[in-house]
């Protein structure tokens, strides 16, 4: 579970559910999801990637690595979204998003989603999409890197900041882990209604953001049947709905 201490104290004496989150962040999509699928009240602090409002030392004394998203609950910080859901889940866990006698392979889909996020889903969207419409000014970057401790994501960042743009090679590497993954969620959902089975877990909604961002950037989700049928699935589920739609209704045109 990744609970941090915040230098920012002014967040310890929030009472409920509060969460900063971005509407066009695949991470807090599956936080946006978990909440509607629990009916949970939360309080919304919304922050414009785009505007760059996670890039102040307001917030980087919230979330250390300024990230979205970061839930508190009763005062507490926790980020990392998929450690968020799985802790909502536990937390409340009416009604249960887990498969019963199978948590450790819900646990690995949220493992997998964490692991490629930085590697492959960012490069990719960075690279397709994005990196023109957060393109830092100077005076942005020198704040970033002020700000910015964590040694991945600075490496990260430097790599669309200025005139830089990402390399051929980051975007083969992206592209080689997304088609190892889709190929196991193609798999795993072959004669299937949910990731899991017959039951929706939080296995779909780590995954679905990844879908429906990367679907919005033109990846060639063509050859994969089973992933088509079940986002065809997916498509009326309130969360959904309410937890991407109404907050990005088409990634194509952020
Ligand atoms: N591992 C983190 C990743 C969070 C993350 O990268 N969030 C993106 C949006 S999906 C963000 O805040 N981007 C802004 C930035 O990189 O400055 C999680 O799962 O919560």
């Amino acid at each position: 579970m990744a609970v941090v201490q915040p230098t920012n104290r002014s967040v310890e004496s929030y009472k409920g559910l509060h969460l900063y989150h971005g509407d066009i962040s695949n991470c807090s999509m599956r936080v946006r999801m978990t909440l509607i699928e629990k009916g949970l009240d939360w309080t919304s602090h919304h922050l414009d990637l785009r505007k760059k409002e996670n890039i102040s030392e307001n917030y980087f004394g919230i979330n250390p690595n300024g990230l979205v998203p970061t839930l508190v609950h009763d005062g507490v910080v926790h980020i990392e979204s998929n450690d968020i859901i799985d802790y909502l889940d536990r937390t409340f866990p009416d009604p249960p998003l887990r498969a019963p006698g199978n948590e450790g392979e819900v646990l690995e889909w949220l493992r997998l989603a964490g692991s490629v996020h930085v590697p492959a889903i960012k490069p990719y969207v960075y690279a397709t999409m994005i990196q023109k419409k957060v393109k830092k000014t100077a005076e942005e970057q020198r704040k970033y890197d002020s700000l910015q401790k964590n040694v991945e994501l600075k490496d990260f960042h430097s790599k669309h900041a200025g005139s830089a743009a990402f390399e051929e090679k980051d975007l083969v590497r992206s592209k080689e882990i997304l088609a190892d993954c889709f190929g196991k969620l193609d798999a795993a959902l072959d004669g299937e209604d949910w990731i899991m089975g017959d039951r929706f877990t939080l296995a779909d909604i780590s995954w679905i953001p990844v879908f429906f961002v990367l679907t919005g950037c033109g990846y060639p989700f063509e050859g994969y049947r089973n992933i088509i049928r079940w986002a065809k699935s997916f498509n009326d589920r309130k969360s959904y709905r309410e937890g991407i739609l109404q907050w990005c209704p088409d990634f194509s045109k952020v």
